[in-house]
């Protein structure tokens, strides 16, 4: 097994990294339970890699295993992500590794930060975490925002999860100095839903968003670029069911008084209740949707070198 400092690499990534291949990052929790219920999760991985290797990339996913930072997870290993409890953001990566932790599945945060530490340009996720309802109060915003504001990273999603406070979460990333670029659409994607009414800059092109990306390395602008990417719109939940479905959720944590990592969790596995399940072939198609654009701008790297 390789290694990059502290990140260890799968043999399939390292020897990808030293061909020059085009790679894709992806995280770990949104195929845990805590991300997707089974057997959803197990079908969102494989939907994820075969789409990406389908289409000429590899796929290199985070996690910790045996106190060990993980960038590629071999398929005897998949049970352990799909079967993994323990969240591990950016700030738990220290403890995960002095405590060996057996397995932990990375966030966003987390993973940007394998990522660039490995110098792997695109990451995939379904949707990135941002401002909570109830900021004001709570203070609880995701680490993700600021790992984007860290790590030169493209990082390709369906924009922030529809149950956060979207213009907020635009407001910060504004602040942070964050790109947000939309994949053939001037609305940021809610995640489910294909608009959230924010205006964010158009890209058609792959190739515009890798101009990007040099343009800021060579300015030494620290940033990463977010590129929100709108769920294929046979797959959206129906608009006015979607948000007030999610309105109820978000009442429900608050009612019970959650707080914390629980929060995305419990919001997610509500929300699949509700809607009878049909949240999940939603997600599972924008999770596959992601990887497909993720691709096309790893490869777009690879043109530009
Ligand atoms: N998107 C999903 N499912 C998930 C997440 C995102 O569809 O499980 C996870 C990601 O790992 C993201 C994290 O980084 O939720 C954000 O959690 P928090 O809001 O606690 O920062
Ligand atoms: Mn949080």
């Amino acid at each position: 097994m390789g290694r990059i400092g502290k990140v260890y690499l799968s043999e399939e990534v390292s020897k990808a990294l030293s061909e020059g291949s085009p790679i894709v990052a992806l995280e770990s929790t949104v195929f845990s339970t805590l991300g997707l219920p089974e057997p959803a999760n197990a079908d969102a991985l494989e939907r994820c890699i075969s789409t990406i290797e389908d289409h000429g990339a590899v796929a290199a996913i985070t996690a910790v295993i045996n106190g060990e930072i993980r960038l590629g997870i071999t398929n005897s290993e998949w049970g352990q992500i799909l079967n993994c409890t323990t969240k591990v953001a950016a700030r738990d990566l220290p403890l995960s590794m002095a405590e060996e932790l057996s397995v932990g599945v990375t966030t966003v945060s987390a993973s940007l930060s394998i990522a660039a530490a490995a110098g792997i340009k695109v990451f995939c996720t379904g949707g990135i975490g941002g401002v909570h309802h109830g900021y004001e109060e709570t203070a609880d915003l995701s680490a993700d925002l600021h790992a984007l504001a860290k790590h030169q990273v493209v990082c390709v999603s369906a924009g922030a999860k529809a149950f956060l406070d979207l213009p907020k979460t635009l407001e910060v990333l504004e602040s942070l100095g964050v790109p947000v670029l939309g994949w053939d659409t001037n609305d940021f994607p809610a995640f489910y839903l294909r608009n959230s009414g924010l205006p964010i800059r158009r890209v058609e092109h792959a190739a515009t968003i890798v101009k990007v990306f040099e343009n800021a390395s060579a300015l030494d602008l620290p940033q990463g670029i977010l590129v929100g990417v709108p769920i294929p719109e046979e797959h959206q939940l129906d608009p006015e069911k979607g948000w007030s479905l999610i309105d109820r959720a978000l009442e429900e944590a608050k009612r019970i008084g959650l707080r914390g990592p629980g929060v995305t969790p419990f919001i997610l596995k509500t929300l699949a209740r509700e809607t009878s399940g049909e949240s999940i072939p939603a997600n599972l198609a924008l999770l596959e949707n992601n990887a497909r654009v993720s691709v096309e701008i790893a490869k777009e790297f690879q043109e530009y070198i």
